[in-house]
């Protein structure tokens, strides 16, 4: 069955129950990475709303850079990665397995993440969760306001070039705030990422400068409860 083994290699990097959609709502049909033979490479989607659309908290001229560039670039080097792991197999040929595997984690990892950034952001979107994700917060943090404040200092806070995140741990079935370096260091295995915060400084600089704090601050107003919401009851159902 050479025909997915590129994509159930890299579902093994990311898989929980919930990244299959996540995968499609991204790539569509192209995220089967196999055609029949050879290598298919993933195509960049498309912005999810034109890039002025979450002005004045993010400038156009940043959310184009970011999703063309550098959300594009991670693409890229998810391509490279899997084609030069297929090519490896193919030819029996080791010697760059452990470089290779550091860029699949590297690449996936971003590409995921910024989808997840990318598509939970709108400046008319739901101010702040209801329902089963609240109730869940509530349960975890003791209330959004105290979630809120531990998830902004993570993410501004990240050592270096990262993201703050809340995430889903599938094992112990609770709602973790996250502080991810690069975009792949510091995570537990597994969990599913649902609202994400990116701090590299691709990510705010042009408008920001060095002030990421600010960024952060402002973020709260970008933010598409109901986008996170959706993605945590695709993932936790009942
Ligand atoms: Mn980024």
């Amino acid at each position: 069955m050479e025909s997915n083994f590129n994509r159930r290699e890299l579902m093994g990097v990311v898989s929980v129950a919930g990244f299959g959609s996540l995968w499609a709502d991204m790539f569509g049909a192209a995220g089967e990475l196999h055609a029949e033979e050879g290598f298919s490479p993933l195509k960049l989607p498309a912005l999810p709303y034109p890039p002025e659309a979450l002005e004045p908290v993010i400038d156009r001229e940043t959310v184009k850079i970011h999703f063309e560039k550098h959300f594009g670039g991670y693409v890229k080097g998810l391509n490279t990665a899997l084609e030069k792991l297929d090519n490896a197999r193919k030819a029996d040929q080791w010697s760059d397995v452990r470089a290779l595997s550091r860029d699949l984690s590297f690449h996936s990892s971003g590409v995921i993440l910024h989808w997840i950034y990318f598509s939970s952001l709108g400046k008319n979107g739901k101010k702040e969760p209801t329902g089963k994700l609240l109730t869940q917060i509530n349960a975890d943090f003791g209330s959004f306001a105290s979630f809120w404040k531990h998830f902004v200092h993570a993410s501004q806070d990240v050592e270096a070039s990262g993201w703050g995140v809340l995430a889903w741990d599938p094992f112990t079935k609770r709602l973790l705030v996250h502080q991810l370096e690069k975009h792949q260091n510091l995570a537990s295995p597994g969990s599913y990422p649902l609202l994400v915060c990116d701090v590299w400084e691709h990510a705010y600089y042009l408008k920001y400068q060095n002030k990421r704090a600010d960024y952060v601050e402002a973020f709260a107003k970008i933010v598409d409860w109901s986008k996170v919401e959706q993605r945590f009851m695709s993932i936790v159902p009942g």
